[in-house]
């Protein structure tokens, strides 16, 4: 009999590359995905499985981290021997307008799990991965952060994501709980949402090559991000829970990029180059060939706190998980827009990014 984990958040993009690895290592998966008023399922309709197919190993579960009685009575029913708690409202921008349910899902939500992990009496059986984050470090104290950097949170997403990475640290400390805290750096790929900006860019440059938009409006082109890829992260969560000991762990490649470099590499994959324009207060920008501006600096993006350089070193993970990644940022960025450009032959453009 294989094992079985049971997956929060399987409907993002973390999600569905790690039901399809534990899938292929002969896991039961459960999943458990939101109510929508529309279907939010796109990401794993190649993993489904009809629920009547007897030996069906992928189950889909209503859930939702706000709501105690319901995560007790999933980790009751599907006695997990593993448990990825991913679901988070993810976007960093966003929490600055929902501060409050951010708190309670990423933080709060953390814990719910947690206490139905105690509550059931299965924290010696059941190991447990928490998605923490290179939020974590915000305001820059150490280069290249590590496990051991101090922790400066910058926004209400880092601040409820604070929270949860103690609270595992001290159920861990307090109840013996195989619990660990992957302190992941971005991660991204085709899958990716499409309000962050590594896809926001893959996306319009596929779009502007293709004549279906005209500009696009970004934020802070300064800010520095480790890019690694999420097909390549999710192997390492799997690797945190099949060690002996539960610990702390750092994914990252080790390597930054500033936002306008990606802006950069995203326009020459589909045969735009661009040129910055505009050091003046007002069309700040990049034109492309022809001088029509395509990149736009929209101050609406800015954040009241911004976190400016995130590079991580992943040592310890290397050393005692023998996680490495293969994929770097310049290949992660052509494999984005490929995908992107494929996609945006067929599909309509959705607003609002
Ligand atoms: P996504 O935003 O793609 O996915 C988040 C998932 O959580 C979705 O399935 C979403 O459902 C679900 N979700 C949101 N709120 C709730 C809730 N209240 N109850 C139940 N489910 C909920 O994120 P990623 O896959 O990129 O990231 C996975 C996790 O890793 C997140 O916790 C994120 O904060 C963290 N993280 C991500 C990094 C990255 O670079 N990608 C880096 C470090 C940490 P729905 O599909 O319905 O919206
Ligand atoms: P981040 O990712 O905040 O690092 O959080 P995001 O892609 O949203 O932003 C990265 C940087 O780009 C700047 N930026 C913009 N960002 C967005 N979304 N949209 C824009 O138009 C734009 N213009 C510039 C941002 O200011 C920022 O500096 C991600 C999420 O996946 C978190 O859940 C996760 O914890 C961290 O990565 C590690």
């Amino acid at each position: 009999m294989g094992k079985t984990a049971l997956i929060t958040g399987v409907t993002g993009q973390d999600g569905a590359y790690l039901a399809q690895l534990l899938l292929d290592k002969g896991y039961s998966v459960h999943g458990v995905k939101r109510r929508s008023s529309s279907f939010n399922t796109g990401r794993i309709e190649n993993i489904y499985q009809d629920p009547h197919e007897p030996d069906a190993r992928f189950h889909l579960h209503y859930g939702d981290l706000t709501d105690s009685t319901n995560l007790i009575r999933l980790v009751q029913q599907t006695r997990p021997d593993e448990i990825y708690n991913l679901a988070a409202q993810s976007h960093v921008a966003v929490s600055f307008e929902t501060p409050e349910y951010t708190a309670n899902a990423d933080g709060i939500g953390t814990l719910r799990l947690l206490e139905a992990i105690r509550i059931l009496g299965m924290e010696k059986t059941t190991r447990f991965y928490q998605a923490s984050t290179s939020e974590l470090y915000g305001l820059v104290q150490e280069v290249p952060q590590r496990e051991t950097t101090p922790f400066y949170p910058r926004s209400p997403y880092a601040a409820a994501k604070l929270y949860a990475y103690w609270i595992v640290v001290n159920y861990r400390e307090a109840y013996g709980m195989h619990a660990s805290n992957g302190i992941l750096f971005n991660h991204e790929s085709p899958l990716r949402g499409e309000t962050f900006v590594t896809r926001k860019i893959t996306r319009a440059a596929a779009a502007i090559k293709l004549g279906r938009q005209d500009r696009l409006y970004l934020g802070n082109l300064d800010a520095k991000r480790d890019w690694g890829h999420a097909r390549e992260y999710v192997r390492g969560m799997w690797l945190m829970l099949q060690q002996e000991q539960a610990d702390d762990y750092v994914l990252a490649t080790g390597e930054t990029t500033p936002v306008r470099t990606f802006v950069e590499w995203a326009f020459a994959d589909v045969g735009i180059t661009l040129r910055w324009e505009g050091e003046g207060e007002s069309e700040k920008g990049y034109c492309g060939d022809t001088g029509r501006c395509l990149v736009e600096v929209d101050p609406r993006y800015f954040r009241p706190t911004e976190v400016d350089l995130l590079i991580g070193d992943p040592t310890k993970a290397r050393e005692k998980l023998g996680w490495t990644h293969d994929t770097s940022p310049r290949d992660l960025a052509r494999e984005m827009v490929e995908a992107d450009l494929e996609l945006m032959r067929t599909a309509p453009i959705a607003k609002g990014a």
